[in-house]
């Protein structure tokens, strides 16, 4: 991996130009892509600092596509988010939870499209929880000159060329991968600028952690209940939900663990996103030596036939998946 060449303090602008740089044949446009959700989400991140202040926080009274009540921060988001990649060029079409049609951003001749959850786990923002905005980017399959298509977004987890999240917490960090490993940057306010702080990041094989929402625990399916119960008994065995998916999944990253978000009664297929919560996190977990799995098979390899499906999601550490796949496949070889 390239990055083991650079020290941490090596800013984000200077990591995407070494990137390039040993990669001759791109010609910058995702180079500049990625600055562009760089600077959208410092732009968020001023305006999430400010949100107690004028009073930009609760519910806007509108819903979005899953029917779920927009906070004005994630229109805010939303809004920085698109503009920030019509005025950068290099995106045709944008796919957001909070918008149920394509948005075509007018750059008729950009090679790329972009899923976002521009601030996901917005029902956390005035309760002052930490939020996150999740991205996915695949070169377009239409072509060049043309709007955006739903087939440039309907790729499959595996075409995405790029993923990654910007975790609002206590300090703001950028994750994300371009297929070559996974890095972390962390945003220093003072000076406006992202530093690398993580480099090369990889996930514990094995784990204490499982986030899962507990209310639902007597809807889910034995083999659930029994991998939980099983981690229970551990020694040093944490649950930890915050209920904010960035949130937990980035925790989990760093210290080992399982996010768990199974079939409910009121999400028969899971809750999470497929196009911009489960593949980009799936990608990026993949790419750090964590697993991502469906219950059948990687995320990355579930085939997407909306923009705005939903799937069943465990994203977590090696030895974790497996346990929990050994409990599934009994579990679906009895059915
Ligand atoms: P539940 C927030 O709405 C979200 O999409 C994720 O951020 C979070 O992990 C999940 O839903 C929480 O869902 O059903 O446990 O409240």
């Amino acid at each position: 991996n390239l990055n083991l060449a650079l020290p941490v303090g090596t800013t984000l602008d200077r990591f995407i130009n070494r990137q390039q740089e040993a990669f001759p044949y791109a010609k910058g446009e995702l180079s500049q892509l990625l600055r562009d959700i760089a600077l959208a989400s410092k732009i968020i991140n001023r305006e999430i600092n400010r949100a107690g202040l004028i009073d930009i926080t609760g519910a806007l009274g509108t819903e979005n596509v899953q029917g779920e009540s927009q906070q004005k921060l994630d229109m805010i988001a939303n809004i920085r988010f698109i503009r920030a990649l019509i005025n950068g060029g290099e995106v045709v079409g944008i796919v957001s939870e909070e918008d149920d049609e394509i948005i075509q951003t007018g750059n008729l001749n950009a090679k790329y499209v972009v899923a976002i959850d521009p601030l996901d786990g917005s029902s956390n923002i005035d309760v002052n929880v930490s939020i996150g905005t999740i991205f996915s980017i695949y070169r377009r399959i239409s072509p060049i000159g043309t709007p955006a298509t739903e087939a440039d977004f309907l790729q499959g987890g595996r075409k995405q060329i790029a993923a990654g999240y910007i975790l609002y917490g206590s300090s703001t960090i950028m994750v994300y991968t371009t297929g070559k490993g996974v890095n972390g940057f962390t945003y220093e306010n003072s000076l406006g600028e992202y530093f690398l702080s993580h480099p090369d990041m990889k996930m514990p094989e094995n784990g204490k952690i499982y986030s899962v929402n507990d209310a639902y625990y007597d809807e889910f399916q034995n083999p659930i209940k029994d991998f939980i119960n099983k981690m229970r008994q551990e020694s040093g065995c944490m649950a930890r939900y915050i209920g904010s998916l960035v949130g937990d999944f980035h925790r989990n990253l760093l210290k080992g663990g399982i996010y768990i978000y199974p079939p409910t009664r009121k999400a028969k297929d899971g809750k999470l996103r497929l196009l911009y919560e489960c593949y980009p996190l799936a990608f990026v977990i993949e790419q750090a030596g964590g697993v991502s799995s469906d219950g059948t098979q990687s995320i990355l390899d579930i085939q997407p036939k909306t923009l705005h499906q939903r799937n069943i999601a465990y994203l977590g550490s090696k030895k974790l998946l497996f346990n929990l796949k050994k409990r599934l496949d009994k579990y679906h070889d009895l059915m």
